[in-house]
């Protein structure tokens, strides 16, 4: 899957455009009101933007893997929150529908959530299991033809806008075998959301728990129709996204990088432009050539994912978009940590958005697997293919 050069760049034109126009005026007001502006969801259901990874029969543009990263690249360069918007649609909470959902849930579901009139979460992470997702203890337990599910879900990112959720919950025993996806319409009754979490950073950006007390969900919204295979299903998600996180963190890069350009050009100190100094130089170097590698890293990683099966998981393309989501994570923290160097005293002053977004990239080592996390998938990858 993947759109023709021509049309592909026009869209990234359109994106570039979107961003520089209309996502970055807006990233005071967002960052005041913790809000993305309505009528900006509704321009980026205009642009397509909630159905980029979702194929053209859906409705969805199609994108591959390596074109989404270039897409989630243009996206990185401004508030991380706006992607946010779009990105479980695109993403978490889509993917698992279209590897592995049966031709009836995807007919059911994917034109909606490529249209975004349908806002969609991924429900994995609960009180207890985090980086051990394989713990999870939300229940589904089978009564005639429906299950009732049972427990609690955090930090769900979208959940206060999502209509629907791909929910991993336990309907066999123990371990990742007991594990099943099923798709929870947001509305049933015994489903209530928690509080609005109060984050670091990434104000605009909305998750909470989602809890659910004996929630009738019908068999038949078992992503694929079968039960035990929702870790699997997860896991790819996972994939995938860790990629497209990976992209998102080098646009960051950039955007850190093009602000700390620009303060060194005009800040004066000991009579010349602080540019102007070594040592200041040496830290827009290193910035610039670890955002390189890193993006260089993503787009093999990504040309890698889109030469295998979609549906299916490759360990060794798994392995690299852990080491991509790795590499360009902690790249990001470092671009910004040196961002505010740059900057001095400013640089910890709210009014610079460099201080903001120290704060916002932060987040990029946490979700979709930390560091750690990344490490064991990299390192067990290495044990077994010895
Ligand atoms: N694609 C497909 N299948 C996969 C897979 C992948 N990327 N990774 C693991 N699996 C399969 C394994 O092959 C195994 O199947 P079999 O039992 O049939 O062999 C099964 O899933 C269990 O795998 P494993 O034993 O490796 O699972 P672990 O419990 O050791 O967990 C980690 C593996 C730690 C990698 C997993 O729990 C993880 O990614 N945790 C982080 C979760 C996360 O990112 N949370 C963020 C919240 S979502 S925003």
């Amino acid at each position: 899957m993947s759109l023709d050069q021509e049309t592909f760049q026009l869209l990234k034109d359109s994106v570039q455009r979107f961003v520089r126009e209309r996502l970055m005026p807006a990233e005071d007001d967002v960052e005041e009101h913790d809000e993305v502006p309505a009528d900006i969801v509704d321009d980026m259901k205009e642009l397509g933007l909630f159905g980029i990874s979702i194929p053209e029969q859906y409705g969805g543009i199609g994108l591959s893997m390596a074109q989404e990263c270039e897409v989630a690249y243009e996206l990185g360069q401004t508030a991380l929150a706006f992607r946010s918007v779009v990105g479980t649609n695109i993403g978490i909470g889509s993917q698992g529908i279209l590897m592995d959902g049966t031709p009836g849930q995807k007919a059911e579901y994917l034109p909606r959530i490529a249209s975004g009139d349908l806002l969609i979460s991924f429900a994995l992470t609960e009180p207890d299991a985090g980086s051990d997702a394989a713990a999870l203890k939300t229940r589904a337990v089978a009564d005639g033809s429906d299950y009732l599910i049972t427990g609690s879900k955090r930090f769900i990112t979208n959940a206060p806008r999502a209509g629907a959720f791909t929910l991993m919950a336990r309907t066999g025993g123990p371990g990742a075998a007991g594990i099943s996806a099923f798709i929870v319409p947001a509305g049933l009754p015994g489903l209530s959301l928690g509080r609005a979490d109060k984050k670091m950073g990434q104000r605009g950006t909305k998750t909470c728990d989602v809890n659910l007390d004996q929630v009738r969900v019908p068999a038949a919204n078992i992503i694929g129709g079968e039960a035990g295979k929702g870790f699997k299903t997860a896991m790819k998600v996972l994939d995938r996204g860790r990629l497209h996180v990976s992209a998102l963190a080098c646009g960051m890069a950039q955007r850190i990088l093009h602000d700390s350009v620009a303060y060194a050009q005009q800040r004066k100190q000991f009579g010349q432009r602080i540019g102007d100094f070594q040592l200041v130089q040496a830290m827009l170097a290193d910035s610039q050539a670890e955002l390189l590698a890193g993006w260089s890293l993503v787009q093999a990683a990504a040309h890698r994912y889109d030469a295998k099966p979609f549906d299916s998981s490759d360990p060794e393309v798994s392995m690299q978009a852990s080491c991509a989501k790795m590499f360009t994570t902690e790249m990001v923290g470092r671009v910004a940590d040196r961002g505010v160097q740059i900057h001095g005293g400013a640089g910890y002053i709210n009014e610079y958005k460099v201080e903001r977004f120290y704060r916002d990239v932060r987040l990029l080592r946490l979700y979709e697997g930390t560091t750690q996390i990344q490490q064991l998938v990299i390192g067990k990858h290495l044990m077994r293919a010895a």
